[in-house]
């Protein structure tokens, strides 16, 4: 086992890895980039046409709601570390996957999302703070997700890749012309849902993207546990596309987002994409990333920051200016405020309502139960006035 490695790990990181480093090169997928690391524009006969509609304005657009989804995330880890949260899942690193791929959609389009989707959400203009209700308690969804076309967070990995696949059997069954996406990680891949969702979507040529965010690690999990391929390949197996893209480069993921849609929405069936990216922060507010990984890494991974990636190049284009950046950060801050105070404000349900959700109608075990606990409660009141009194 390499030293590098917690000596906890069940797994030979370095014999998978080299496993998979040996396996044909010819099986491995090019990446898709359009956007150097650089700041430099890339040709592509294939995707660069999905792209060129993306003018200064555009661009300008596209670096503005990558930082103010990251302002976002970054106060909802501070509400949680004031105790205002429960927990939080950091999106930091993921921006240009989740709004390079949010901005190619189209409103009769229907997401599901897993918990982590906060830059989609944006893209979709549902009001950030909606996305805290869940992890403030006061709601076990948050929004209607009919509005927006973007399903509720979904925590149990996986689930929602069926549910967008039923949902796009039913758009082909009602002549509908949107298309389904499935967002989920790299280790939801491992899940049977998955497995299912696909061949069902392949079966029925069903018109949905599998977006799969390759951030390199499930909790403390690294990717090449949950596969010996590239992700990206599985998608042969089942008969459709798969394409890998610099999931840091925002332009080429809105690009090939573009084209599975397009794929996707004129009757050819389903796509996987698997958007190579990085979780820069924690899992969660939880969760200790150094006692799993090294440092070196993250900070290899630092220099693909997404945001970075794309303000060198407005920058050396001359396409945005001091200027800009700094109208950028004071938005950032307009809704950083406006979220916590819109958080501060939420109050949580009566606990009655936990009793009423059980059924649709009465039920006399319910009934009894929500008594005891009135009771229950009502033996705190008598503790409370002899606090009070003494
Ligand atoms: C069915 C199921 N099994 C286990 C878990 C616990 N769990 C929550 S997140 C997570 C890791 C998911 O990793 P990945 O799919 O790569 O998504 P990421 O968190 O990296 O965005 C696990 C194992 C769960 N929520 N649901
Ligand atoms: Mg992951």
């Amino acid at each position: 086992m390499g030293a590098e490695h917690l000596p906890t790990s069940e797994f030979d990181i370095e014999e998978l890895e080299q496993s998979m480093t040996s396996s044909d090169p010819a099986d491995a997928p090019e990446m898709v980039q359009l956007l150097a690391s650089d700041g430099t524009l890339r040709e592509d006969v294939q995707y660069g046409p999905y792209a060129v509609h993306l003018d200064g304005e555009a661009l300008r657009g596209l670096y503005r709601d990558m930082f103010l989804v990251r302002r976002f995330d970054q106060e909802a880890v501070a509400l949680q570390r004031q105790g205002q949260l429960v927990m939080w899942p950091p999106l930091l690193g993921q921006e240009a996957a989740q709004i390079g791929s949010g901005t190619a959609l189209q409103a009769n389009d229907y997401v599901f999302p897993t918990y982590r989707e906060h830059g989609v959400a944006l893209t979709r203009g549902l009001e950030l703070s909606a996305l805290l209700k869940l992890f403030r308690g006061v709601s076990s969804g948050g929004w209607d997700p009919r509005e927006k076309n973007f399903h509720l967070y979904t925590l149990v990995l996986a689930a929602q890749t069926l549910h967008a696949v039923g949902y796009a059997m039913g758009l082909q069954r009602d002549s509908e012309d949107g298309v389904s996406v499935a967002y989920f990680g790299d280790g939801a891949s491992s899940e049977g849902d998955v497995h299912e969702s696909m061949v069902f979507a392949a079966s029925n040529q069903s018109p949905v993207v599998f977006f799969c965010q390759n951030n390199h690690w499930a909790i403390s999990v690294p990717t090449e546990v949950q596969s010996r391929i590239p992700l990206s390949n599985r998608a042969s197996g089942y008969g459709f596309p798969g394409i890998r893209v610099d999931g840091n480069d925002v332009v080429a993921v809105h690009a090939v987002m573009r084209w599975a849609l397009e794929h996707a929405r004129s009757g050819r069936g389903p796509v996987l994409i698997e958007a190579f990216t990085y979780r820069m922060s924690a899992h969660t507010t939880a969760d200790d990333p150094t006692k799993y990984r090294l440092s070196a890494e993250e900070d290899a991974w630092k220099e693909k920051d997404p945001l970075k990636r794309l303000e060198r190049y407005l920058r050396s284009s001359n396409t945005a200016d001091d200027s800009f950046f700094e109208q950028v950060e004071v938005q950032g801050d307009e809704l950083a405020a406006k979220v916590r105070a819109e958080v501060l404000a939420m109050t949580g349900p009566e606990m009655v309502q936990s009793f009423n959700n059980v059924y649709a109608d009465p039920h006399p075990l319910v009934a009894e139960e929500l008594a005891w606990h009135r009771e229950y409660e009502a033996g705190f009141a008598d503790a409370d006035e002899a606090g009070e009194s003494n």
